[in-house]
């Protein structure tokens, strides 16, 4: 048994003028909470220290800039690497990367449980538009402030277990799973900010989001036979509502933990990496079943080619 006891540190609105001082003493709160369950690592979302600031138009760089991180850890978050580091608890949460060369990503970041940061991903798939959409009731505008990721996806080799990282968006592609399965991931960590209904809309609106949430992820766990965590930054960020939903899957597809609030919130799961093992071995054996052979469009193309 190789046990890892894993905290999902769903976080509430972040309103537009909360500082990342504030919102990290929250991550601490929830941090300490995860040492009282005995939790050995915790996942916070995606753009975990700000709101979802791709909702707003901003044209002025320095003004976008504000929102981005040119180092990390950094004054603001150092406190939540001290106190994981004494709790000897491994975390990882997205941000806004500012690199050095003036490159714009949505990153996330691992870490052991010394607080080293042992792994880095870069969002891959960005949602949205880049130009201001006069036909949306809201804007999306990651396409705008982020360039999509350049580190592929990679595994690390953390607490005993093989890990990996995909942000928000990343979730609903099967080949973001694959890619991480295809290199032994036993656990697939994610974090997201999904727009949810307003009062305005049908329940069901929201019932749907939640299914397709929960579907990307529980194939994705099911189908490569490893732990997925995911977790939501939920509830109305200036009037602009979020979903929660946030859930830690099994190897064999099932949902162990959920949240159920739309605030800050942990979710817990005693997860054995050892539950992977028999899908990996069985259906899930990649190198007795897979025929890369008839696989060749998944890589060769993007958009549909319909037959004659
Ligand atoms: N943050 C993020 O990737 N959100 C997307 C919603 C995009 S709606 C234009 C998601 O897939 O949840």
């Amino acid at each position: 048994m190789r046990e890892i006891v894993i905290g999902g540190a769903q976080l509430g609105p972040i309103q537009r003028a909360e500082s990342r001082e504030s919102v990290v003493a929250r991550m601490i709160v929830l941090l300490d909470q995860a040492a009282k369950a005995g939790c050995g690592l915790v996942v916070f979302p995606e753009l975990a220290l700000t709101t979802f600031f791709p909702r707003w138009w901003m044209e002025d760089p320095a003004e976008v800039d504000q929102w981005f991180e040119t180092e990390m850890p950094n004054a603001a978050t150092q406190p939540l690497f001290d106190r994981a580091r004494d709790h000897g608890i491994a975390i990882s949460f997205g941000y806004a990367e500012k690199t050095s060369d003036g490159h714009h990503f949505n990153t996330s970041i691992l870490t052991d449980t010394a607080g080293n940061i042992v792994g880095k991903y870069r969002k891959v798939h960005l949602p949205g538009h880049s130009e201001f959409d006069t036909e949306r009731a809201f804007q999306h505008l990651e396409k705008r402030y982020f360039e999509p990721g350049n580190l592929g996806f990679p595994v690390w080799r953390n607490m005993d277990a093989l890990m990996g990282m995909c942000i928000c968006n990343d979730r609903r592609w099967p080949e973001v799973y694959r890619v991480m399965g295809l290199q032994g991931a036993e656990l697939i960590m994610l974090g997201y900010n999904t727009p949810s209904v307003n009062s305005q809309d049908s329940a069901e609106g929201l019932e749907h989001r939640l299914y397709h949430s929960d579907l990307s992820m529980t194939s994705g766990a099911y189908q490569n036979a490893a732990w997925v965590v995911g977790v939501a930054k939920s509830g109305d960020e200036d009037g602009h509502p979020l979903m929660a939903g946030s859930i830690i899957v099994d190897p064999n597809g099932f949902v162990v933990a959920r949240a159920q609030t739309e605030d800050d919130e942990l979710i817990v799961h005693a997860c054995d990496m050892d539950l992977c093992n028999f899908g990996k071995s069985t259906i899930f054996d990649f190198a007795r079943h897979r025929r890369v052979e008839h696989y060749t469009r998944i890589t060769a193309q993007t958009g549909v080619e319909y037959p004659e």
